[in-house]
């Protein structure tokens, strides 16, 4: 089934590790994902940190520092494009906690997960801009406390601002996943609130995610070839 966009004006994006693949940022799980290398348990729960905070701040020093080596690719731009250029309402929810979609120019975002760039103290409870080391414990730039830690949502924890997403997708018309496996909820429970309540669902994968069957829809391929010519259609469609 496809969609009809004559029919759509507002938009849900939900994104995932499989847009920044491209742009040289590891996924979690399959081949070669971060989840092969490092056990979950060990590196993103809150009982990891608690345990063994050195190695969790480690693991997260690293991966701050390489995506700040990368570049968003052709898939972000896409998005980017389309958030200029859509007059109805989008928000690209993206469990990413990359900035590759700000890098690329999109300004719809919201990050479900957290965001890299970002330290939480969590004495004073106040998150600071951060692109350096967390391991040495430096102090927290507003109360001066060497409490800060990785600003991402571990395993055990709650997604940020649930509420501005559900009620995204409650109003959408089309909601398009993109480059997400399906394997951790909630997310991945967002397109059947959006099926039920009369969206029509659009997935761009590599591979069907474990989803699948929600979408009315699915296109496989990578998302630096499926993002841009989508985005050009749901544009020529205007
Ligand atoms: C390409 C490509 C290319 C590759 N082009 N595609 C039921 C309801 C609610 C909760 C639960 C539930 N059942 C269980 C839970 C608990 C748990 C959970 O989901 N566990 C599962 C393992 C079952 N969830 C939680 O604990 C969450 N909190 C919570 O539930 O709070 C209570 C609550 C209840 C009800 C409502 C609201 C709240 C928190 C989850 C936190 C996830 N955190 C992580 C780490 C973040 C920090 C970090 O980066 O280290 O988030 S885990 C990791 O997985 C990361 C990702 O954002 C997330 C999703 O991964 P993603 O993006 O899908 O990546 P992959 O690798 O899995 O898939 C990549 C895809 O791309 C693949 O499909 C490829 O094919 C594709 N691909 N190349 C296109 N070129």
């Amino acid at each position: 089934m496809t969609t009809d966009l004559n029919d759509v004006r507002n938009i849900v994006i939900l994104t995932g590790a499989g847009i920044s693949a491209e742009s040289g940022i590891d996924t979690f799980r399959g081949g070669g994902g971060l989840w092969e290398k490092h056990r979950v348990e060990d590196v993103a729960t809150p009982e990891a940190f608690a345990r063994d905070p050195e190695l969790v701040l480690c693991f997260y020093d690293m991966r701050r520092a390489a995506i700040q080596e990368k570049e968003p690719n052709a898939a972000h731009a896409a998005l980017a494009r389309l958030d200029a250029g859509w007059p109805g309402d989008l928000l690209i929810v993206t469990q990413n906690v990359d900035d590759l979609h700000e890098r690329a120019g999109a300004r719809r975002v919201l990050h479900m997960h957290g965001e890299h760039l970002n330290a939480w103290c969590t004495a004073c409870d106040v998150r600071s801009p951060w692109r350096d080391s967390l391991v040495d414990r430096p102090a927290c730039p507003e109360c001066g406390e060497r409490a800060l830690r990785p600003d991402v949502v571990w395993f055990g924890e709650m997604p940020y601002q649930m509420d501005r997403i559900y009620d995204a997708v409650r109003k959408a018309d089309l909601f398009v996943s993109i480059g997400t496996s399906g394997a951790v909820y909630p997310a991945a429970g967002l397109v059947r609130t959006a099926r039920d309540l009369g969206a029509a669902t659009l997935e761009l994968n590599l591979e069907p995610s474990q989803g699948s069957a929600w979408f009315d829809e699915t296109r496989l391929g990578p998302a630096s070839d499926l993002v841009p010519a989508w985005v050009d259609e749901v544009l020529g469609a205007r």
